[in-house]
């Protein structure tokens, strides 16, 4: 697998790999330009996880959402129905892809997301360097920091953020 795809698979009937160009070429209005309208810090230019879903086409026992980070080893588990209409993915940036260094190439990122380890769906689930996205029937691999003293030491570890 190139690191510059996002693969998505799972119980989904198409399993795809998206490269930069397929995410720019998807329709105008499944795009959202500068993502920090909807309150992400960063900037830069998304679509709408609802996009890539429907043409990965998830399947009906389709329940949970793992986003993957291998190239720090991040993984988030959340339940897919919530978060459906509010995820979005970070792919570009000033015309060209998201560096590694502003979470690149592909971030997920969450509308209205609760703060750190409050939440399934918090803030440690806009995941960078998405390079995997599995759909499943029970919730997948995930080891977000479980409290405040594990919290604190990823942002420690952690180049920014
Ligand atoms: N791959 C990966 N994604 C991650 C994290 C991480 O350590 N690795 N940390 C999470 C946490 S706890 C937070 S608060 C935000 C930080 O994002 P920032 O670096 O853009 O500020 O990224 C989230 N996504
Ligand atoms: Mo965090």
């Amino acid at each position: 697998m190139s690191v510059n795809a996002l693969r998505i698979d799972g119980e989904v009937e198409n399993p795809t790999e998206f490269t930069y160009e397929d995410l720019a070429s998807i329709e105008s209005s499944q795009q959202v330009l500068d993502v920090s309208r909807l309150g992400f810090k960063r900037g830069g230019d998304a679509v709408h996880l609802e996009a890539v879903l429907l043409r990965v086409v998830p399947k009906p026992g389709a329940k949970y959402i793992t986003l993957h980070s291998s190239m720090d080893d991040f993984h988030a588990s959340v339940p897919l129905e919530p978060i459906r209409k509010h995820g979005l993915l970070v792919y570009r940036l000033n015309n060209a892809p998201l560096t590694v260094s502003a979470g690149g190439p592909f971030r997920f990122f969450i509308e209205d997301y609760a703060a750190c380890h409050t939440d399934e769906v918090d803030e440690c689930a806009n995941v960078k360097f998405v390079d995997h996205i599995e759909l499943s029937a029970q919730r997948g691999h995930d080891n977000r920091p479980a409290d405040e003293t594990q919290h604190t030491a990823l942002h420690r570890n952690q180049a920014s953020g």
